[in-house]
């Protein structure tokens, strides 16, 4: 899977190049490309955005520097381009696990008020949020996508990590225990240790249950 992202702070991503995403990158599982929208601003200042028409607060990114940006990616025909912002459809699991199935990813990533509308028309197959909040910029919710999709990469978690996992049947998933069996006087609970599997299995069921229920009752209709 290739990521290629479009972004005024590619240094941002430094933090994904870690743990298990940086684990993937050098088992060449995934691949990200960085591209810096401001390489290719045509401005001595190296200008990247301009007032808004119409008036109002802050800036907007022009539309032929991110453009020329976007043009400046290789063999793109195969690549679906998702723009980051709080106006797209909200991210959920299966979003993420129909987005997993691509080959190529284009991330543009906005900044300021946002970038302007004729080039997200141009250019954009999808605008995608990842929740109800505003951000200063699209490289943290880049970050979540990147993150999110490369865990079902074949190679990149062990098989059955993916398998049972919060929002796999529109559950919350159920609680963890490791050693020591006790911890400031709190026990694991007798049944996990029982060695009963089918116990063990009503008892998870239980508790995730319980757990949607309390915490996210809209995945339960
Ligand atoms: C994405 C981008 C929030 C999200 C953003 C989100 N804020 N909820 N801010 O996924 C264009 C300029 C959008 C700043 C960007």
């Amino acid at each position: 899977m290739k990521f290629d992202i479009l972004t005024l702070f590619p240094e941002m991503f430094e933090a994904v190049k870690q743990s298990v995403i940086g684990k993937a990158i050098e088992k060449q599982l995934i691949q990200i490309n960085l591209i810096n929208i401001r390489d290719f601003s045509k401005d001595k200042h190296k200008k990247v955005d301009d007032t808004p028409y119409g008036g109002g607060a802050g800036m907007v990114m022009m539309p032929d520097v991110v453009y020329d940006a976007y043009s400046s990616i290789q063999n793109k025909e195969n690549a679906k381009v998702i723009y980051l912002s709080p106006k797209g459809k909200v991210l959920n699991q299966e979003k993420v696990l129909e987005l997993s199935k691509q080959e190529h990813l284009i991330l543009l990533c906005g900044h300021y008020e946002g970038i302007d509308q004729r080039v997200i028309d141009e250019i954009v197959d999808e605008e995608i949020s990842i929740g109800d909040y505003v951000l200063t910029g699209g490289e943290i919710p880049a970050m979540v996508l990147v993150d999110s999709v490369s865990r079902y990469i074949q190679g990149v978690l062990k098989q059955e990590s993916t398998q049972e996992e919060s929002f796999t049947n529109n559950l919350l998933e159920y609680p963890q225990y490791t050693r020591p069996q006790e911890f400031m006087g709190l026990k694991v609970p007798d049944v996990l240790v029982s060695g009963n599997h089918q116990e063990v299995e009503k008892w998870r069921q239980q508790q995730s249950l319980e757990r949607t229920k309390q915490n996210r009752s809209d995945l339960l209709e």
